[in-house]
């Protein structure tokens, strides 16, 4: 998926400690899923999914004990924020169940920077870390609210965790039903709590009027007014742990086996609809979750509009079909793009547009090292695009750099990536100016886009929209291209072709 040039100008903190240090310090000992009930959980649980996770894991891949780290490491952000002693409480909200019409929902998915925190899947959620009275932060109390357990809605909804489940699944210290947050709210009112919650990008519209809103305007007429958390997360987030880079692996490589046998079925005459149900069933055969995002599978001169996502034109003999698409494991995701010729060869001028942004894509994976920021790479693919489009006639040899700027900008007017992780445009209040540390994931996809009806350039490659992107780890040797295994060479998507 495609992201927008405009870039936070929120300044970057610095994030310290490590995992092994902070267990050390503050002895984080998750109570162990011993107690954890043998009936269906509102979740997955090692013990009626053993084939999805390990004792101890929370989420597939993550255990208690990584999501027990997390919630350490942002207090310690808080407790750098705000040295001086005092109570803090931070508030996330998980998303309601949203209804695609009368009484049936869609299907739920989870506020990542909650999910982040506690792993706990159900909707009409709250977390709270409150501090310790006496003692300083990060030390603190991890308390989930829950719905609470109902048999009629239990009946239509299937099975819920409840408070027992929630505590024996996720090792937080404590759990109650969600109503029971009220009697806590009352106690942040005192002028000396500071509550951090973000009352400006509201997750869930009910419980925020309920609770939070109320306590919101209160605190704004005291001395502490509500601290936003979400970036502070965020931070947390943009550096990946080993686990989270395994189930990003896991994203990219079941995106790229999908990804060929998309390539593989697509014959002339074929409906998009076609290729997105092949691909959505490849991945989720695979054991991706669901796909990411909803996917842009455009054939022709549809893959000059950007976000097209109607999916529901044929593609004709000798066009190309354009496939941005990805799929979520275990709550990470991948973000690939490929472009193809749709009967199985290239003509000379598909190939030339195709070559030419490949050449440049390799380009840009290489400058994905620590040091460098998505912005300096920005700045390089411009140049390297500016001198292609002269290479392709597009753009006279002798432009001024300023009419050059231009027409890059017009022929390829997003960003060349963004941070990935749980979100597809994942941590988007970080700052692309920041510079990539090993750790961090992030997609490249430079592209050139020339729609059928723009007269300034040259006939033949009129009607050409191409986009290559890749998802990359950040190490501190070469780039990991995490979706390598799916092919961008000409003769191999044509090889790939006659496969069928
Ligand atoms: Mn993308």
């Amino acid at each position: 998926m495609l992201a927008k040039t405009v870039s936070s100008a929120l300044s970057h903190l610095r994030i310290q400690g490590c995992g092994i240090c902070l267990r050390k310090r503050f002895s984080i000992v998750p109570s162990g899923q011993k107690n954890l009930p043998t009936r269906y959980l509102g979740q997955p649980s090692p013990f009626t999914h053993p084939h999805l996770l390990k004792t101890g894991e929370v989420t597939p891949g993550l255990t208690q004990m990584e999501y027990a780290l997390r919630r350490h490491k942002l207090l310690s952000l808080i407790h750098k924020e705000a040295p001086e002693p005092c109570d803090h409480a931070v508030v996330l909200l998980s998303h309601p169940t949203y209804y695609m019409t009368n009484d049936i929902p869609f299907p739920f998915h989870q506020n990542t920077n909650f999910l982040y925190l506690c792993g706990f899947q159900e909707p009409d959620s709250i977390l709270l870390l409150r501090s310790i009275p006496g003692k300083s932060l990060p030390s603190h109390k991890a308390i989930l609210f829950v719905p609470r357990r109902n048999q009629s809605r239990e009946l239509w909804d299937g099975p819920r965790s409840g408070v027992d489940g929630a505590v024996a699944l996720t090792g937080v210290d404590e759990a109650y039903s969600t109503e029971e947050f009220r009697q806590y709210v009352q106690k942040f009112k005192d002028e000396g709590c500071t509550v951090w919650y973000d009352s400006e990008a509201v997750v869930h519209p009910g419980l925020h009027s309920e609770y939070m809103q109320p306590l919101v305007d209160i605190k704004a007429q005291s001395e502490r007014a509500v601290q936003p958390v979400r970036t502070l997360v965020q931070h947390l987030r943009l550096l990946k742990s080993d686990s989270e880079i395994g189930l990003m692996k896991m994203a990219a490589k079941i995106t790229s086996e999908a990804f060929v046998s998309t390539i593989v079925s697509s014959t002339a005459p074929v409906d998009e609809s076609y290729l997105y149900a092949k691909f959505d069933f490849e991945c989720r055969a695979r054991g991706a979750d669901l796909l990411a995002y909803p996917p842009v599978i455009a054939g022709g001169n549809r893959s000059n509009t950007l976000h097209y996502v109607k999916n529901n034109q044929m593609i004709k003999d000798g066009e190309m079909v354009l496939l941005d698409g990805g799929c979520e494991c275990s709550g990470y995701v991948s973000d690939v793009t490929r472009v193809w010729p749709i009967n199985g060869s290239f003509t000379g001028p598909q190939s030339e547009l195709y070559q030419a942004v490949l050449d440049v894509q390799k380009s840009c994976l290489s400058l994905c090292t620590p040091t460098l920021s998505l912005e300096n790479i920005y700045a390089f693919m411009l140049t390297a695009l500016g001198q292609k489009l002269k290479d392709l006639g597009i753009l006279q040899q002798h432009s001024k750099e300023l009419d050059t700027y231009k027409a890059v900008r017009k022929y390829c007017p997003h960003h060349v990536g963004h941070y990935l992780g749980m979100d597809v445009h994942d941590t988007p209040d970080i700052s692309r100016s920041v510079a990539l540390q090993p750790g961090m994931v992030v997609t490249i996809e430079p592209g050139i886009y020339i729609p059928e009806d723009d007269i300034s350039a040259p006939p033949r490659l009129r009607g050409i929209g191409i986009r290559i992107e890749d998802d990359v780890l950040i190490t501190e040797e070469a780039p990991v291209i995490l979706s390598a295994d799916c092919p961008k060479e000409l003769f191999e998507l044509e090889q790939i072709w006659g496969r069928h």
